[in-house]
């Protein structure tokens, strides 16, 4: 039977979560494009903005992409995610709809915000402060409001699926929580305990100094609560694609998943080690002892092994499907993957660009390499292949077995969906490989002006090639991966407005058991409150001092005292 058949609201809360999910990536994408032609030259002066404009360009690209299309669509995912594996609709409907309209209301306060940036003449303040909302940059107080709104709602949102397993629980005393559901809510312990950090920042700091009440903040310290929220948020991006990855893929490919222990064990470890890494992105900021740097380095590369126990398990599935399918040989078998069907391209092509990813990762997460790369071209070259592609196209692959199952109805433009994963994939090979070249080449991130033409110009020293084919390659990147995005939303409208006809689609969503199930692992992975626990003793630890030396010195007072290292 198929998902709407079963559970009609959820479904509608699903469409709803991607409806506005889509629409973000509509105009966040075409912002994409304008800052990928703008900052490379290319058809600069046809572009309707100006060199300051492009900061709410990109602005806006952040907010509207890392941001908002990310949250929809992960709340809207893991409600499918959870009603299914637990069999059962939701707990109390009406609490995960107000937590959807917290965030819409904040996404919609926030956007227009940041979109009043290209109407100067207007008597308000916007909000050109980036997706990072650094101080002393400072925004008008309803971009902050919007955000905070955002986050709330997903908690809100988060808070139904716990009600829901609650219930489920009941009912099923001593039984293993099923993988789906025990994977949303190890992402969201990790959700609730990062987002503290942002949510002190915004409302305790951001709100009141963007209203006038104080008259300063710390720097450091917002920066800190920033990024204690920053790192862990990049894995609420990554392991709604490790869900598809470890639930979808294999059924997909005509298999089953290798090890549902195992995958309990790497969700688990992100549970621990996600949030006390956040120095990571501070390594160049001043007042933090280098100690404390170093502890949040070792955790970032110990999380290398949950990524790397994934490739493993989702790898070994594929090969098992494809056994299944007939193909052999020691690589033989890839070509008997499903290559043509675009949910299973979109997400296999999405995990091979995360391999590339997880490389320049490790390159950002060393201590000292890390200078060489730190605000240059390399870092969203980086997390294009990340969250713009082991998360969006992750979710686009998503989108297309799940849209039909949620509508009802049949995946329109076949032939568009069956190419678009592999434009997306050669636009970013392209555009990504130039921004890490670029970026080694001393190119800087976020601005208009990469070459500091003129008097006084920058010399830049590529190894190999030219600054101007680096260009080149993200220009046509840039506008391979729009093409990309707006055939994706082409086939998403289609089939959504479609008419169903005389008799539903009836789509198969059930996923077969893994080869190894949750009986072969210890009942101890399932003890969430353990889990919890000791994470918040790993973040007392790695944080614990430097926040109290940035405070201790007086909260609003920027930098930190010193302290013995
Ligand atoms: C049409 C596809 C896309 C294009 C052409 C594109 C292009 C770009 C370019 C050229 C930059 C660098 C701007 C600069 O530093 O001056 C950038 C930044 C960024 N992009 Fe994309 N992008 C695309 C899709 C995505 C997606 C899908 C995501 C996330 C889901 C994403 C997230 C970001 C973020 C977070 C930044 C950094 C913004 C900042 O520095 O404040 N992008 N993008
Ligand atoms: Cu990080």
């Amino acid at each position: 039977m198929t998902f709407i058949d079963k559970y009609p609201n959820e479904a509608k809360l699903v469409r709803w979560h991607f409806g506005v999910g889509f629409i973000a990536l509509a105009i966040g994408g075409l912002f994409g494009l304008v800052q990928a032609l703008y900052r490379t030259g290319f058809f600069r002066s046809a572009l309707p903005i100006n060199a300051t404009d492009y900061y709410t360009v990109l602005t806006g690209h952040g907010v509207l992409l890392a941001l908002v299309f990310t949250t929809f669509l992960i709340c809207g995912f893991f409600v499918w995610a959870v009603t299914r594996s637990l069999g059962r609709p939701l707990a109390h409907q009406r609490v995960a709809w107000v937590g959807f309209l917290s965030m819409l209301v904040g996404t919609v306060l926030a956007t227009l915000t940041i979109l009043n940036g290209f109407a100067p003449a207007l008597p308000f303040e916007s909000a050109d402060v980036l997706y990072t909302f650094y101080a002393p940059l400072k925004g008008h107080p309803a971009f902050y409001v919007g955000a905070a709104l955002l986050i709330v709602g997903s908690w809100v949102v988060g808070a139904e699926y716990f009600l829901t397993y609650r219930e489920w629980r009941a009912d099923n005393p001593g039984e293993r929580i099923p993988l789906q559901t025990f994977m949303v809510l190890a992402t969201f312990i990790m959700w609730y305990l990062s987002t503290l950090g942002v949510a002190v920042e915004v409302l305790v700091f951001l709100v009141p100094w963007s209203l006038g009440w104080i008259s300063q903040v710390d720097p450091l310290l917002t920066r800190t609560l920033f990024w204690y929220f920053g790192h862990p948020v990049v894995y609420f991006w990554l392991l709604p694609a490790y869900v598809a990855w470890y639930t979808i893929l294999p059924k997909l490919a005509g298999g089953r998943l290798l090890s549902d222990p195992l995958a309990r064990v790497v969700f688990v470890l992100f549970v621990l080690l996600s949030t006390p890494v956040g120095f990571h992105h501070q390594y160049l900021d001043p007042g933090i002892a280098d100690g404390f740097k170093f502890i949040a380095m070792t955790n970032t590369m110990m999380l290398l092994l949950p990524s790397f126990l994934t490739a493993f398990t989702v790898v070994a599935s594929l090969e098992h499907g494809a056994r299944q399918r007939g193909g052999g040989g020691y690589f033989g078998w890839l070509r008997a993957l499903p290559w043509g069907e675009p949910a299973f391209s979109a997400m296999a092509l999405a995990g091979l660009v995360f391999a590339a990813g997880g490389f320049s990762g490790m390159i950002n997460a060393g201590m000292n390499i890390n200078y060489l790369i730190h605000n240059t071209l390399w870092v969203p070259g980086h997390f294009h292949l990340t969250v713009g592609t082991a998360f969006g196209l992750t979710m686009m692959g998503v989108s297309y077995w799940l849209v039909p199952q949620i509508t009802g109805k049949r995946l329109q433009h076949k032939t568009i969906a069956a190419i678009q994963p592999y434009i997306w994939f050669v636009g970013m090979t392209l555009m990504s490989n130039a921004m890490h070249r670029g970026g080694l080449a001393g190119l800087p991130r976020r601005t208009a002006e990469p070459l500091f033409r003129g008097e006084g110009a920058a010399p830049f020293d590529p190894v190999f090639g030219t600054i101007a084919e680096m260009q080149l390659q993200i220009a046509v990147g840039g506008t391979l991966l729009f093409v990309s995005l707006a055939l994706f939303l082409v086939v998403m409208a289609g089939t959504w407005l479609t008419q169903s006809g005389v008799a539903r689609l009836s789509v198969n969503g059930a996923i077969p058991a893994p080869l190894s199930g949750p009986e072969d692992s210890p009942r101890i992975l399932d003890n969430l409150k353990v889990w919890t626990a000791i994470a918040v003793l790993l973040v007392v630890i790695a944080y614990g001092l430097p926040l109290w030396s940035m405070i201790a010195d007086g909260v609003l007072l920027p930098g930190s005292g010193p302290f013995p290292v």
